[in-house]
């Protein structure tokens, strides 16, 4: 592969923001959305449960095993390199994916622990670069209030707080910022006006590797 894609190809959406940003339900509406419009689309998470790394990661985010953090982060960066090849086959094949959290859950939710934010940055390296980054604006504590956190792992105001400073300093082009709090159907809106453009610019022939 030598990087130089001019064909028309699927999008590579990705959903990030704190937990109860509602991200889950948004990349959702985006998805049957995309359908309505006849844009071959798959939802996709992470991280992704069903594989054997992500059964480890799954019973570290219950509280089930134990796991020092930089075990951790290197194994939800394995659970998505474990889905790299299908990812970028799926785009090339025209299918748009739009994916609930990456690699920008990655480094924030690691580095809120205190890890090195580069050491985070790493392992990241070398997988599909997102072409549009919906990013949920919400301040932590009214992420908080709605309808109260589960018991996972990482759901305390704290660290959330934490993970919020995290996600600021990894913003880039590719992030289209949305104030989570403005009604559900106006942020349904903007991401769908946002996600249009992006699936045009691919189809045009946006390359895949920047
Ligand atoms: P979700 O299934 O989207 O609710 O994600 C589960 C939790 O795991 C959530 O608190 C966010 C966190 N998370 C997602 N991806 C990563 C990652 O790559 N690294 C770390 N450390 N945490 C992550
Ligand atoms: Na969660
Ligand atoms: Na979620």
């Amino acid at each position: 592969d030598n990087g130089c894609n001019d064909k028309s190809r699927g999008s590579l959406i990705v959903f990030e923001g704190l937990d109860r940003c509602g991200k889950t339900s948004q990349s959702g509406r985006l998805v049957s959305y995309l359908e309505k419009k006849g844009v071959p689309v798959e939802s996709w998470r992470f991280p992704d449960r069903s594989t054997s790394v992500g059964e480890m990661i799954s019973s570290y985010l219950v509280n089930k095993s134990q796991l020092d953090d930089q075990t951790v982060h290197l194994l939800f960066s394995a659970n998505r390199w474990e889905k790299r090849s299908l990812m970028e086959n799926k785009l090339r094949s025209g299918i748009t994916l739009v994916v609930d959290r990456y690699s920008y859950s990655g480094v924030s939710f690691s580095a809120a622990k205190g890890l090195d934010i580069e050491w985070c940055k790493s392992p990241e390296r070398g997988l599909l670069a997102p072409d549009l980054v919906v990013y949920l604006d919400i301040a932590p504590e009214k992420a908080a209030e709605r309808g109260g956190y589960g018991s996972e792992r990482y759901e305390q105001l704290d660290f959330q707080r934490k993970v919020a400073q995290q996600y600021q300093t990894l913003r880039d082009s590719a992030w289209k910022v949305i104030d989570a709090c403005l009604s559900v159907d106006s942020v349904e809106e903007q991401i769908r006006e946002s996600a249009m453009e992006c699936v045009s610019n691919c189809l045009k022939g946006k390359p895949l590797f920047k």
